[in-house]
C-alpha cells in the first residue's frame, strides 16, 4: 500500500547534492549511506558549484542506479523536468518552488510528491493537493540551508501529527544523532538529514547509527 510504503521510506531520509560533500566522492558517500540503511534518497543539487545540464543528468543517473540496487526510492528536489526525464520515483518541492498543485499535474498520480512545510496551514494545503508526505522544519538551526525559515522545534511535529494523523511526516533541519530522538518522540515517521551523514567522517557508520534510533 502506497501510504505505508511512503511512511516506511520516511524513516531515514538522506538528502544530498555534490556541494554538500567535501573530500569524498559523492557517489561513494551515497553508496555508504545506502549500505548503512537509509530508506529514501533525495538528490538536491543546489548552491555554489552545483552541477548543471549534462553533468547533472549524468550524476543523477548514477545516483538513481545506485538507489535501485538498494531498492531505495529516488526523489528529485525541485527539478520536475529532471525527474520526468529520469522517471524518478518522486519530486520534493518547497513552498516557493513551482506550486505543488502544478507539480502534481505534471508528474501525474503515480510519482511521490513531497512538500516542505513550516506550519499546519501549509500541511492542510499539501494534503489537499495530494502530497504523499510533508517535510517539517527546520526543527533545529542548520547551517546547510542558508535561506532556511525560522526554527519550529519538535513541537510542530506533535501538532501536525495530532491534526493530520494520516499524513506521512519527516522532520528536517539540524537533526543529529543526539537530537533526532526528540523528533521521533514528537511523532515524526522519520528524520531527513544532510550534514549528519554527508559530512560525517564515516557516512556508513552515521547512517547505521541513525537506523538504530528507528528500531
Ligand atoms: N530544508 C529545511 S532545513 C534543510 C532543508 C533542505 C537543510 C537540512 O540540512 P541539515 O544538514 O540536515 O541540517
Ligand atoms: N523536507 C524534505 C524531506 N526535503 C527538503 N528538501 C526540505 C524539507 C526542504
Ligand atoms: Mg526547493
Amino acid at each position: 500500500m502506497r501510504k505505508a510504503d511512503v511512511r516506511k521510506a520516511m524513516g531515514l531520509y538522506f538528502i544530498m547534492g555534490t556541494p554538500n560533500i567535501r573530500n569524498q566522492e559523492p557517489l561513494a558517500v551515497l553508496e555508504a549511506a545506502l549500505r548503512g540503511g537509509i530508506t529514501c534518497f533525495q538528490l538536491r543539487e543546489k548552491g555554489e558549484n552545483a552541477l548543471q545540464g549534462d553533468a547533472l543528468l549524468g550524476f543523477a543517473k548514477k545516483c538513481q542506479a545506485m538507489c535501485r540496487l538498494y531498492r531505495v526510492p529516488f526523489i528529485i528536489n525541485d527539478d520536475v523536468d529532471l525527474a520526468l526525464a529520469l522517471n524518478a520515483d518522486g519530486v520534493h518541492v518547497g513552498q516557493d518552488d513551482e506550486q505543488a498543485a502544478l507539480v502534481r499535474k505534471r508528474i501525474g498520480p503515480d510519482k511521490w510528491l513531497g512538500v516542505s512545510t513550516h506550519n499546519s496551514d501549509e500541511v492542510k494545503l499539501a494534503e489537499e493537493i495530494g502530497a504523499d508526505y510533508v517535510g517539517i522544519g527546520p526543527i533545529y538551526p542548520t547551517a546547510t540551508k542558508l535561506d532556511a525559515s525560522a526554527v519550529v522545534g519538535p513541537e510542530l511535529i506533535e501538532e501536525i501529527r495530532n491534526t493530520f494523523p494520516d499524513m506521512p511526516t519527516v522532520g528536517i533541519g539540524g537533526l543529529t544523532l543526539a537530537n533526532s530522538g526528540l523528533a521521533l518522540q514528537a511523532g515524526a515517521d522519520g528524520v531527513a538529514v544532510i550534514s549528519a551523514i554527508a559530512s560525517a567522517e564515516n557516512p556508513m557508520d552515521a547512517a547505521k547509527a541513525f537506523s538504530k534510533l528507528l528500531t
